[in-house]
């Protein structure tokens, strides 16, 4: 496995329509297993292929969530994969989460999203699963699934607010650059 380099905005990769995955072999599964190890690196609780370069419709998810709610419970990983995944619908509720990115890194805003949604996907095998998503898991998973569209959390702000973020990173990669 390998820690692999992630894209940032503004790179037009990001923007690019990832194609759906037709072959379920060893590249698919070393692809996979290079996005946990870059995502556990980061750190981070999702990362879709795009962002590693590799515009396929794959992303990786691991909430990262302790064991139970006791102070100090261990975190257990908990790594999930998905492959050509489909979003078959979507709650009317929309809940807000201030979402952050590893492509717009260190920047953070509040996005609504539908609440609950009906997901459908492959695993690294082919097959295929159904089931209701929601919590941090629905709002991780549409996150990652608007990558696999060339969409950035960004791109759900005003105008106004996306700017601000914009601003923020540049003057954030400035600091960086003085440090380095
Ligand atoms: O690490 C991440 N945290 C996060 C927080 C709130 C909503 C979505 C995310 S996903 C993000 C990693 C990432 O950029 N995935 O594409
Ligand atoms: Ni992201």
């Amino acid at each position: 496995m390998a820690i692999r380099r992630i894209f940032e905005t503004p790179d037009p990769i990001l923007r690019q329509i990832s194609r759906p995955v037709a072959t379920f072999d060893d590249a698919l599964k070393t692809l996979a297993g290079d996005m946990l190890e870059t995502m556990y690196a980061a750190p981070g609780i999702g990362l879709a292929a795009v962002q590693v370069g590799e515009p396929v419709r794959l992303l990786v998810i691991d909430l990262q969530e302790p064991e139970s709610e006791a102070k100090d419970a261990p975190i257990v990983r908990d790594p999930r994969v998905f492959v050509n995944p489909e979003i078959l619908s979507t709650s009317d509720q929309e809940i807000p989460y201030t979402e952050g990115c590893l492509s717009v890194p260190e920047q953070y805003a509040e996005v609504m999203r539908p609440d609950r949604i009906r997901a459908k996907w492959q695993d690294l095998d082919g097959k295929v699963h159904e089931e209701p998503i929601d919590g941090l898991l629905a709002v991780c998973l549409q996150h990652e699934m608007d990558h696999l569209n060339g969409v950035l959390f960004i791109d759900h702000l005003s105008r106004l607010k996306r700017e601000m973020v914009l601003k923020k990173l540049a003057k954030w990669r400035k600091e960086q650059a003085v440090d380095a």
